[in-house]
């Protein structure tokens, strides 16, 4: 019994040997074409910060009719409602799922490595869309926004040309610690003149609501003294307008320059509140969309991608407002 299975056992070996020796040498393969994805293979994480600025409600629009224009697979949309701990829960149930990418609208700069790494190690690429972020540029593949050092110098400009002798302003911020208001305050104090002087400053986290109280308590406490507001988006403009009503202050006798050109900044620049409205971009959904693709095929993409802007003022607002897409 034994014996008989040795035998079988050399026979399966010498019959596997001489196909081995007889089969044909391997054809040269052509080289396996790599798969080359389409917008409808794509599933895009988009773990939005927030809804707090007519902005914020134009990139998110943005975003989510170019996903049906693309004709992308699914969009994973959420809301973080200005809290980072719930972007970060957000993106780590995209890397659960297993998107084609994620594209990031940080809400404050720092704090992102670990999840970073985690969309890193699950090969997941990253677009950080919007605002910045401190994390090692390795963690991510592009960020994709506007030049928020850049938006400050060029609000400074317009303050210096508005009070050329000089004189005594406010700042009111937007949400502490996010790459807008960093980079606007930076920007802003590397561009200002110096006789002008920035008495306070305080933030309205980017909201209408939050800086009806920040302007009201500036208007007590500096009664008389304040010749301009610098004021880091329109949303918190249009509250501080609302606190200078009240206060009985009429249009104009406090400079304000803002951020964004929203509607809502081209009505209260023709109603002569805003002198000068700098531009911030929030159409960003085609190039979201575009650089993720690439991404997906693995194309090179550059690394910072900034969006051409401009600054508004009143003397065009009239003109230009029913073309204003936000
Ligand atoms: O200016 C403001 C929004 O990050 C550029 O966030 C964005 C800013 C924008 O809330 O209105």
């Amino acid at each position: 019994m034994k014996h008989f299975k040795r035998i079988t056992l050399l026979m399966v070996i010498a019959v596997l040997t001489l196909a081995a020796c007889t089969s044909k040498p391997a054809a040269t393969e052509a080289p396996v074409e790599p798969e080359t994805y389409t917008y409808g293979d794509m599933v895009l994480c988009y773990p939005q910060l927030g809804a707090e600025s007519d902005w914020r409600t134009a990139n998110s629009a943005s975003i989510k009719t170019e996903a049906d224009n693309y004709g992308i697979k699914q969009l994973v949309f959420s809301d973080a409602q200005q809290k980072q701990e719930n972007q970060i829960s957000a993106v780590r149930s995209c890397i659960q799922q297993g998107v084609s990418v994620i594209a990031l609208p940080p809400v404050v700069e720092d704090g992102w490595d670990a999840v970073l790494t985690e969309a890193k190690d699950a090969g997941i690429p990253v677009i950080i869309v919007d605002r910045s972020v401190s994390a090692d540029p390795s963690l991510y593949d592009v960020h994709l926004g506007s030049d928020m050092f850049l938006e400050g110098q060029r609000a400074a400009a317009e303050m210096n040309a508005l009070l050329p002798d000089g004189g005594a302003i406010i700042e009111i911020s937007g949400t502490v610690g996010s790459g807008a208001a960093v980079g606007r305050a930076d920007g802003f104090r590397d561009a200002l003149n110096d006789n002008i002087e920035i008495i306070d400053s305080q933030t309205g986290n980017f909201t209408r609501a939050e800086a009806i109280p920040v302007a009201e308590s500036f208007l007590k406490k500096y009664e008389g003294q304040i010749d301009g507001l610098f004021i880091h988006n329109d949303d918190m403009a249009i509250g501080a307008i609302e606190a200078l009503k009240n206060a009985g202050i009429e249009p104009g006798e406090i400079k304000i320059v803002s951020v964004d050109g929203t509607r809502g900044g081209f009505q209260a620049m023709i109603d002569g509140w805003i002198q000068a409205d700098v531009e911030c971009n929030p159409l960003l959904g085609p190039q979201v969309i575009e650089i993720a693709l690439q991404l997906m095929n693995g194309e090179a993409v550059d690394s910072e991608i900034l969006t051409n802007e401009t600054v508004y003022y009143p003397d065009e607002a009239e003109e230009l407002l029913p073309s204003r897409q936000y």
